[in-house]
């Protein structure tokens, strides 16, 4: 439904006429050489790799978006997660596993990337942990029934491609090079949302009315999950010069809205804004108005399952640590009968 191509058309050239630098402060001469370096790079469509000399500023940014990322994933895995045991099927029990699952293994790829910049894993999950670092805004909504989990799918999976497909260009090669597999896992879930419900549109008026409101509650809130407008998004321009974002969050929220409205008709659903229409002249639907303070006060830890989430990864975490600490006595003992054989 989502195309997987890699050719869309993006706004660095647009960064780059605003004046941004790849760097803005001012260095010694070697600084300056390796700074061009680098710029020449990037102004080439090229990719930074992990031992590759870079801007701290460009690094720190990798960090933020990549473990934020990251911990979307894992944190993501919750809402759908609190489904598994209760599928209606054992179809779709198989396919919610193999989804939260995948689920896992993207975190997992993303931290992975993460730690090629020089941070740790440890680090990153205490800044979860301890609610320093974010996570996307949409897990902190509630899976009340069983359309919730097919509405995740085609909406919150939907945004999610939309917004990873352009991440498979980023100029840092480990974050690109794990977008590529996460985006065709994501194209899956999708679809096995909309097909899920696809058969409960078929199904009796309760079915029914159970999708539409679902539907009535993801809406906004996965309009909301591709970032504030870009006029109030303090990361976007600079982003957008150093080829780690594309496409910017009004444009792919845009995208979005246009490729959605077609697939509701189809399965018989109406999107809950009045204000949504064709506009002939701009080639694309105008919408209404999303509700920016819900957003930021769910960002910033008050939405209705921050808590829960939270609680829920922190619990995991420290369940765990048995496990850690014996695959770490594990390793010292073979490593130290190695040693001893090695003598
Ligand atoms: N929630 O200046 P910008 C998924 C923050 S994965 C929370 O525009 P930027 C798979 C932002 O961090 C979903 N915070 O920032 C799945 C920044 O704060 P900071 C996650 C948000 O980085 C499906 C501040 O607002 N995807 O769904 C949100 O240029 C189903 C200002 O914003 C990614 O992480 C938000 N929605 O653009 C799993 C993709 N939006 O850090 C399970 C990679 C913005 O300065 C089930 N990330 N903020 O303190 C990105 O593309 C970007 O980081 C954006 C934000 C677009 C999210």
């Amino acid at each position: 439904m989502y195309t997987q191509s890699f050719s869309v058309p993006d706004g660095t050239e647009d960064a780059k006429s605003a004046g941004l630098k790849a760097v803005p402060k001012a260095m010694n001469a070697h600084d300056a050489a390796l700074q061009a370096q680098f710029d020449a790079r990037i102004d080439a469509d090229g990719r930074i790799e992990p031992r590759e000399w870079m801007p701290e500023a460009y690094r720190k940014t990798l960090v933020r978006q990549i473990s934020q990322h990251a911990h979307s994933e894992i944190v993501g895995m919750l809402p759908e997660g609190n489904w598994i045991s209760r599928a209606p099927s054992l179809k779709r029990k198989a396919i919610l596993i193999a989804k939260v699952q995948d689920e896992g293994g993207h975190g997992l790829y993303l931290y992975s990337a993460a730690e090629t910049l020089g941070t740790s894993r440890d680090q990153m999950l205490e800044a979860l942990h301890t609610g320093k670092a974010k996570y996307s805004s949409i897990f902190n909504y509630p899976t009340l029934n069983w359309a919730d989990v097919g509405v995740v799918g085609w909406l919150v999976d939907g945004a999610a491609i939309m917004n990873q497909v352009p991440l498979c260009r980023c100029s840092y090669g480990p974050y690109a090079r794990a977008m590529v597999r996460v985006c065709k896992e994501e194209s899956f879930h999708q679809r096995q949302g909309y097909e899920a419900l696809l058969v409960m549109m078929q199904g009796t008026a309760e079915q029914k009315a159970m999708v539409q409101d679902a539907v009535n509650r993801w809406w906004w809130k996965c309009l909301a999950m591709f970032g504030p407008p870009d006029a109030d998004s303090p990361n976007s321009a600079q982003g957008m010069r150093w080829g780690i974002k594309r496409i910017s969050n009004d444009d792919l929220r845009q995208k979005f809205v246009d490729a959605t409205v077609p697939q509701a008709k189809v399965l018989g659903v109406t999107l809950p804004d009045p204000d949504l229409k064709w506009n002939e002249a701009r080639q694309a639907h105008d919408y209404g108005q999303i509700d920016w303070d819900e957003f930021w006060a769910t960002v910033n830890g008050n939405g209705p399952c921050n808590k829960e989430r939270l609680g829920a990864r922190v619990k995991a975490w420290n369940d765990g640590a048995w496990v850690r600490e014996a695959a770490l006595a594990h390793a010292q003992k073979q490593q130290s009968r190695q040693m001893k054989e090695a003598a």
